[in-house]
């Protein structure tokens, strides 16, 4: 996809999975005992291969009908500008999840259960406000906001824009922006656990610096920007990759035995895990048709089973990639299948079980930017067969949501993951309550 005209406002970020991320993805971690290869890389695939097959039996197993999807939608804002990210996260320490959304030219949060709007920063810079990552990394029970700005994915020089939100006692009125370093074309931001078991924000641009609208020339530089105790003091960056082209997301997940956060990375060439520890990237899978934009990990028994992808950026085709079998050779690229030819303009993603099926459900949005007329809307997949290589889709919203973002979050305490959308051309914010029969 063209670098520099249908990217010129492509949505943020973070869409975490599901706002227990940090505990889904501590549970992720395997029994010691299951690790038998040292070496990183062989750990990595030798673990998934080996959940592959106790996952399939379990699945297998399974066999639940598909259950009956149904969803009230609410409206909680009607009038944003563009909604290039939307986060699930506790702002105000209450112990309901609230929205966070990096509008065009606003850094604002929703309060459960009013939904009550609260601006927390305004125009970061002169041009557009691109995405957001909002997580609890001190343990306090409170979000640490940071937000990306200065979109200009045209300008792969001089573009970009990184903060670090400092909240106020109130946390419902303005907080202190501090500039940090940054790459250009700053696209997407997660805080992600290091090798300490500390958070880092981890920055990923979408291009190279200098790179042509071909996204050719320099590697993405991705950088981790560690947390100084006193947030207004320099912060240290570390170059995780420099080696991909056109990353336009990405989704920390934890697989194995050490504290860092391993992550999936989408880009030109495919889709890769990078793994922070030892600043290796490894190919997974690609396709013909431009690699991939969006990304994320999908569970089965609590364990990442299946990454789904968009393909290619901006795309009209969901994927599914599954790690090679234990007998397969080491070197084996993941099996890709696609489920969906449809989308337009694919553009928001995210996993979870949102019908106890013990297994994830993918959720996917388009947005149809440069197709004035075309119908936009969010639609979820369910696996119906026992290996999983059958999905039937459901739509969630037909129409009324030009997804930009989207993430699953329990936002009314029933146990039940609900999907928090928001949406660029219909300028809205919608929450689909899930009133599914479990
Ligand atoms: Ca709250
Ligand atoms: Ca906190
Ligand atoms: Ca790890
Ligand atoms: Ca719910």
């Amino acid at each position: 996809m063209n670098t520099t005209s249908k990217c010129q406002t492509p949505k943020s970020q973070p869409g975490r999975s599901r706002t227990t991320n940090d505990e889904t993805r501590k549970s992720e971690i395997p029994n010691p005992n299951d690790l038998r290869i040292s070496s990183f890389g062989f750990r990595i695939f030798f673990e998934l291969r080996v959940s592959a097959f106790v996952i399939s039996c379990l699945w297998c197993l399974e066999l639940a009908q598909a259950a009956q999807l149904k969803f009230k939608p609410v409206e909680i804002d009607s009038k944003i500008e563009i909604g290039y990210g939307i986060a699930a996260a506790d702002v105000n320490g209450d112990k309901k999840t609230d929205l966070v959304l990096a509008d065009k030219n606003q850094i604002v949060w929703y309060e459960n259960p009013s939904w009550k709007k609260h601006v927390i920063a305004e125009k970061l810079t002169p041009r557009d406000h691109v995405c957001l990552a909002a997580a609890d990394i001190d343990g306090d029970g409170k979000a640490e906001i940071a937000a990306g700005a200065e979109w200009n994915p045209g300008d792969t020089v001089n573009s970009g824009a990184v903060f670090y939100l400092i909240p106020p006692a109130d946390r419902t009125q303005k907080w202190e922006p501090v500039k940090l370093h940054h790459e250009p074309t700053v696209h997407r931001m997660r805080w992600v656990r290091n090798a300490e078991g500390k958070f880092d924000l981890v920055v990923v641009p979408l291009h190279g610096r200098g790179n042509n609208p071909k996204a050719e020339g320099a590697g993405v530089k991705i950088l981790a920007y560690k947390v100084p105790s006193d947030p207004t003091q320099p912060w240290k960056t570390e170059s995780l990759d420099e080696s991909l082209h056109k990353t336009h997301n990405f989704d920390p997940v934890q697989l194995d035995r050490d504290a860092a956060e391993e992550m999936f990375v989408v880009g030109k060439e495919g889709l890769f895990l990078l793994d922070a520890t030892d600043r290796k990237v490894t190919l997974l899978g690609t396709n013909s048709i431009g690699g991939a934009g969006e990304v994320r990990a999908g569970r089965v028994a609590g364990k990442v089973f299946f990454v789904t992808t968009v393909e290619p950026m901006h795309g009209n085709t969901l994927a599914l990639y599954t790690a090679p079998s234990a007998i397969e050779h080491a070197d084996a690229t993941w099996h890709r299948l696609v489920l969906d030819e449809s989308l337009i303009d694919g553009h928001a993603l995210a996993c979870g079980d949102l019908i106890g099926q013990g297994r994830d459900q993918i959720v996917v949005g388009w947005r149809a930017m440069n197709r004035p007329g075309a119908k936009v809307g969010v639609k979820v997949f369910i696996s119906t067969d026992k290996e999983g290589r059958k999905w039937t889709a459901t739509t969630v919203d037909d129409g009324g949501m030009a997804c930009e973002d989207l993430v699953l979050a329990d936002l009314n305490g029933d146990a039940k993951l609900d999907i928090a959308a928001a949406g660029r051309a219909t300028k809205n914010v919608k929450i689909y309550f899930n009133e599914s029969q479990h």
